[in-house]
């Protein structure tokens, strides 16, 4: 049975197997986390992900880390907030979901989770929260990887959020 962590950080500094980029479509970068990730691993990376040609809303592809200390960036698009009404809580569900098959297929132990679709995605923090920590411990209970799960917070109402849900 796997452990999970919380903890305030720049995900790019991490020393993990994986971290997972909550990335838009076109896999091409952005701003937030995705623009911090492009930046920290280096130009190689936008290369593998041209090669890729994009990642529907759900879904998951793994690259190469590059100059990070992570050996792999799992990128994952979450949805963008629109009310409640366009399936957003499912394809988050995918979201976290799908990348953590993805390390499962990789044998990837140790893996941090940014806090998706909750920056310019708009998806109201705690919904997000309750739903990353229900897909991770069903998730690791049932699967031999990954055997640890950080969630990387950056702001600090997530990171409160995220403290109160490892307590409770
Ligand atoms: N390390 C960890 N978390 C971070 C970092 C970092 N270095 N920088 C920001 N965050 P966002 P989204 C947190 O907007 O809402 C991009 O342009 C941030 O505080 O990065 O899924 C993509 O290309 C927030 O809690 O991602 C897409 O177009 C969380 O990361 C779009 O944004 C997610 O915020 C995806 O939007």
């Amino acid at each position: 049975m796997g452990t999970i962590e919380v903890i305030q950080a720049d995900i790019t500094t991490l020393n993990v197997d994986a971290i997972v980029n909550a990335a838009n479509e076109s896999l091409l970068g952005g701003g937030g986390v995705d623009g911090a990730i492009h930046a920290a691993a280096g130009p190689e990376l936008l290369e593998e992900c041209r090669k890729i040609g994009g990642c529907p809303t759900g879904e998951a592809r793994i690259t190469n880390g590059y100059k990070l200390p992570a050996k792999h960036i799992i990128h994952t698009v979450g949805p963008i907030w629109r009310g409640g009404y366009k399936d957003e809580i499912d394809l988050l569900r995918n979201a976290y979901q799908n990348s953590l098959k993805l390390a499962l297929n990789h044998n990837v132990e140790s893996i941090a989770f940014p806090n998706i679709s909750t920056g310019v995605y708009g998806f109201p923090k705690k919904s997000a929260a309750e739903i990353a920590f229900r897909i991770v411990r069903e998730f690791i209970c049932k699967n031999r990887y990954p055997k640890k799960v950080i969630f990387a917070c950056f702001d600090e109402e997530n990171y409160d959020i995220y403290k109160a849900k490892l307590i409770g």
